[in-house]
This record gives C-alpha cells, sequence and structure tokens, in this order.
C-alpha cells in the first residue's frame, strides 16, 4: 500500500454502456427508427463522454459573469459566458437536439428519438439543456399560438440544425411575488406605438425574478395588458427579441445573475423590463393556458434531464466500485454494496420506462395520432412523471455522494456537483407539491381519474396479478374510497401520496412489460 493513489471514476460512450436505454430502444423503436437513430446515439454517447464533457468542465470551471457597464459607465449589460457553454450550443444545433422534434421524421417515434438525444447530451451538457428545454417549449407554443408572419420569422431559428443560426428561447414567468403562483404578476402592458422587427403590439414593464439562460434570442413571458382584470385571468402571453439589430438589449436591464447552489454554469439573471417592445401571442388573455403549452414539454425535458443524471451518477459509482478496494475486495464484490447499487439501478429504470411512456404520447399528441384518453393521461402524467423523477434524481445523486464516501465531500472530484445539479429537477418547473396539484387539476377539469383507473385494469401487471402491482392497485383505491365524499382540502393534503402511488403503479407495470 505504500504510495497508494486511487484512480478515479472514469466515463466511456455513454450510449454503449447504457444496457437499459439500449434494451428499451432496440424492443420499442420501429425498424426504420432503430436505423437511424441508433447510430446517431452511438455517435452522441461517444461526445458525451469525449469533446462534450471537456466542454461542460470548461463550462463549470468558468461559470457566466454579468458585466453591467463598460469602462466608460455605458449600461451594456453583458452576459459573458465561456467557450465550453459556446459549444455546447453548437453541439445542441448540430446533433439536432431540438431540431428532430419538429422536423416530424417518424412520426410519434420522433419524440422519442429526440428525448434519447437529450438524455444522452444534458449529463455532459452544464445544463445546457435548460436553454433548450424553453427552446422546445417557446416553439410548440409559437406553433400552436402564433401569427403566421411570427412562426415565418422565430421557428425555423428555434428548430435548426445550423448552429449559425440557431436561436434559445427563455420562459419569463416567475416574478418576486411568486414562481408557482404566478397570479400575482406585475409586469404590464401597453400598447406598442414603434416599430419593431416582429410587429410588437405592447411595452413591457415589469421585473422578472428567475430569468434563466439570459444569453437567449427571445422570450416568452406573462404579462397583464392595460385594462386586464387582476389574478391570472388578466394576464396574456408575450414573444420578445432580447436585442435589436445593433446587438443592444430591448430596453432590459439585467440586475444580477443569481449565485445558485448548483447549475452554476447556466446564466440565471433577474432583470427588468423598462418598455420591452414585446407581441401578444394568440389574441388577449388565457396567458396561463398558452404557457401551460410550454411548461408540459419543459417538465418532460425535465425528467429526461434528471433521468440521465442519474444515469451519469449511477455510472461513475459503478465505474469506482469496480475500482475502489476495501476490506480485501472490491466495492462491487460486496453483497451489501450490489444491493444499494442494484436498488438505485431499480429505481433508474423505473425513470427511464416512465420517461419514454410519456414522451411517446406527447408524440403522438404532436402528430394528431392520440386517442381521447391517451390525450388525458398525457395530461395526467406529465406532472407525476415530473415530480417522480425529479425526487428520485436527489435520492440517487445522494446515495452516489454517500458511495464515493470522502471524496464524494470533496469539491474537486466533481462528484458535490451531482448532488447540488441534482437537486434543481424537483424546483426547476414546479415543485412536488405544486405538481401534486396540478394532477388533482387534471382530476377534476378532465375527469382524468376514471381514465387512469381504467388504464390500470388493462395493465399487463394487473392481468397477471403481479404482487408488487395488486398491493399498490388495493392501496389506491382504499385511499381513492376513502376521499370519495371528502372536502378538496383532504384530497390536497393526500395529493403527494396518490401522485406518488400512481407513479409507482405506472413504473410497476412498465418495468413487468419491458422486461427490463
Ligand atoms: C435548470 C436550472 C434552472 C435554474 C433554477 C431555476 C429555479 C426555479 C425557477 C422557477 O421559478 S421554476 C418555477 C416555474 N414555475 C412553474 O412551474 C409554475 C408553477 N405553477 C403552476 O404550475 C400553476 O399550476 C400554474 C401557474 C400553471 C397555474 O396556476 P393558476 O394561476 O392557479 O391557474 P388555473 O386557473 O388553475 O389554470 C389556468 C388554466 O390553465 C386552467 O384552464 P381553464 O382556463 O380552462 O380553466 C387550467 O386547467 C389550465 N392549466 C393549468 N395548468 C395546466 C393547465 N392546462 C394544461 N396543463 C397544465 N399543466
Amino acid at each position: 500500500m505504500k504510495n497508494f493513489y486511487q484512480e478515479g471514476p472514469g466515463l466511456t460512450n455513454t450510449y454503449r454502456s447504457d444496457e437499459t436505454l439500449q434494451k428499451f430502444l432496440k424492443k420499442n423503436l420501429p425498424p426504420e427508427v432503430q436505423k437511424e437513430a441508433l447510430p446517431h446515439l452511438d455517435h452522441l454517447g461517444e461526445r458525451a463522454a469525449t469533446d462534450m464533457l471537456l466542454w461542460a468542465q470548461d463550462a463549470e470551471a468558468h461559470p457566466p459573469q454579468h458585466i453591467p457597464f463598460d469602462p466608460w459607465g455605458r449600461r451594456i449589460d453583458e452576459i459573458k459566458t465561456c467557450e465550453g457553454w459556446k459549444h455546447l450550443d453548437r453541439v445542441a444545433a448540430e446533433e439536432g437536439i431540438v431540431a428532430t422534434a419538429y422536423e416530424r421524421k417518424f412520426g410519434a417515434f420522433s419524440r422519442v428519438y429526440q428525448m434519447a438525444l437529450l438524455y444522452l447530451y444534458s449529463p455532459s451538457s452544464a445544463i445546457y439543456s435548460c436553454p433548450l428545454a424553453m427552446t422546445d417549449g417557446a416553439a410548440r407554443a409559437l406553433e400552436l399560438y402564433a401569427g403566421q408572419d411570427l412562426k415565418e420569422r422565430a421557428l425555423p431559428h428555434l428548430v435548426t440544425r445550423d448552429p449559425r443560426h440557431f436561436w434559445t428561447a427563455g420562459q419569463w414567468m416567475t416574478e418576486r411575488s411568486g414562481g408557482s403562483d404566478v397570479s400575482g404578476t406585475a409586469t404590464d402592458g401597453h400598447p406598442f406605438s414603434g416599430s419593431s422587427p416582429f410587429s410588437a403590439t405592447h411595452s413591457l414593464h415589469g421585473t422578472k425574478w428567475f430569468t434563466s439562460a439570459t444569453t437567449s434570442q427571445v422570450a416568452l413571458t406573462l404579462a397583464r395588458p392595460d385594462g386586464a382584470p387582476a389574478g391570472s385571468r388578466g394576464l396574456s402571453l408575450f414573444y420578445l427579441e432580447l436585442r435589436n439589430n445593433q446587438g443592444q438589449l430591448n430596453n432590459i436591464q439585467i440586475h444580477r445573475l443569481k449565485d445558485k447552489l448548483g447549475t452554476k454554469a447556466l446564466p440565471t439573471a433577474e432583470l427588468s423590463l423598462l418598455g420591452t417592445p414585446a407581441r401578444i401571442i394568440g389574441g388577449e388573455g388565457d396567458g396561463i393556458k398558452k404557457i401551460v403549452s410550454v411548461l408540459n414539454i419543459t417538465r418532460i425535458y425535465n425528467s429526461i434531464c434528471a433521468t440521465g443524471h442519474m444515469r451519469r451518477a449511477l455510472d461513475l459509482a459503478t465505474d469506482y466500485s469496480r475500482k475502489r478496494t476495501a476490506f480485501g475486495k472490491t466495492l462491487i464484490e460486496h453483497p451489501l454494496h450490489q444491493e444499494t447499487l442494484r436498488s438505485l439501478e431499480e429505481d433508474f429504470r423505473r425513470s427511464l420506462v416512465f420517461c419514454f411512456f410519456v414522451t411517446k404520447l406527447l408524440g403522438q399528441e404532436e402528430v394528431g395520432e392520440i386517442s381521447a384518453s391517451e390525450r388525458i393521461l398525457l395530461r395526467t402524467l406529465t406532472p407525476i412523471l415530473k415530480l417522480y423523477t425529479g425526487k428520485k434524481a436527489v435520492e440517487i445523486s445522494s446515495e452516489v455522494v454517500e458511495i464515493f464516501g470522502g471524496a464524494g465531500y470533496v469539491e474537486d472530484t466533481g462528484i458535490p456537483r451531482l448532488l447540488r445539479d441534482g437537486q434543481v429537477f424537483s424546483i426547476w418547473e414546479g415543485t412536488t407539491n405544486v405538481l401534486s396539484l396540478d394532477m388533482l387539476r387534471a382530476f377534476e377539469k378532465e375527469q382524468a381519474l376514471p381514465i387512469l383507473l381504467e388504464h390500470f385494469r388493462n395493465c399487463a401487471a394487473m392481468k397477471d396479478s403481479v404482487v408488487g402491482f395488486v398491493e399498490k392497485w388495493t392501496t389506491l383505491q382504499n385511499i381513492i374510497s376513502q376521499l370519495a365524499k371528502a372536502a378538496p382540502e383532504e384530497w390536497e393534503r393526500h395529493a403527494r401520496r396518490l401522485a406518488f402511488l400512481v407513479a409507482d403503479l405506472i413504473t410497476e407495470n412498465l418495468l413487468y412489460e419491458s422486461s427490463l
């Protein structure tokens, strides 16, 4: 043991090392999709373990800086990002991380292919996947609600594969009064009288408290047009471009970058709109309903990124477990360690199959091949997926830090970052409680509960009386019958428990069906 030095964990092609993903895709993608997607995923898996990894490390080592003034005192509000961050933007465009979904070459499976790309891209992207989530969500909202001229102006940039023309979008919803409750949004929209290249209709005044990816070219935001009522009903959805043709900010003042627990490479700013030209989307009102088309996509991104994050943490832990010796054998040879990893791997597999189940439904919806009950399942399962994977990402990250022992608690091993970054998934785009309540909203507005129960009755695990499934099904039925005549407050009190039970049932069945 003289002069012993521990070898650290390493990564190899993250597609080839991911047996679960490979098995899943080979079983679920039609042959013509596999023919194109699998070599592409192999190529991206290689990049995720080589060039992307180096750029992500560069981005983490050189976080963004806010430069409010130029040397002569002019307000410039530059956000300086490093080369690594810029490269990750280029990779996103080149590899079609957003584009694949909108080209719709493979119908509903385009989404599965695209989310598989995102899953490999995200853990080596220093969370450049966050700007991409909002870009994808904005593309969908514009596709659904924008006028033809705005679509023609913005959409090609959001979904291009050409890095020179690629734009990312922000989603600026959160204000000081609330990230979950946006009804108090204080940003006003007054009629705009100047000229603007995107035919602005309003000038916006207000302060946005969390604007991630503030280096984006465009953003969607909520504001209250003159004369609109108070509360969330009075909000409208707006499109804006951050800079004019000279590269100056369009009456936007950046106050500071947030000093966050994790996701350090991602510029997240507080800013004020000081008469920023903006274009109303889809007419006045229904702003929340329109912006949830963004949220329902970013929530699925969140889940895919959380699951990619779990995979990365487990890859590092597994590799380390093969290298680290304790008590006369490698960690991986110890039965208790094996059992710990096995249980974490199972949680990861549950997350992966759940993600792709919901992704497939999203793909079906986007190409108009979804039944009425599947659409309601998509609506209801999206928040449940997000809350489930968000929590699993935190749990797995914490266990993996522990697997590394003291080394996991030391910054320059890079392992503590897993825990800091992992924590964002349960907060970003809705906390566990907000999402549990969103599930109840779907139960109420869409009459989703009977459809969910019918789905469970038809599950293979139910038909084959799989013990774990049947036990949970009985528990779910008991809770529902206890709540049958209860007041809404009682449903709220049990919403989290219900949501996790639904997630357990869905994942139990998907694992059983897929034999993963
Ligand atoms: C990656 C690193 C990131 C860096 C750090 C980030 C830190 C975090 C920064 C953040 O701030 S993240 C927080 C992001 N915010 C959210 O995720 C929003 C959370 N809040 C919600 O999800 C609320 O439920 C929501 C604002 C969407 C709605 O609340 P309201 O104001 O009570 O709306 P209401 O009246 O229930 O719904 C309005 C309409 O939208 C209704 O339709 P009707 O007009 O027909 O009645 C709803 O049914 C519909 N709706 C609401 N949610 C929906 C939906 N429809 C479909 N899907 C949904 N999810």
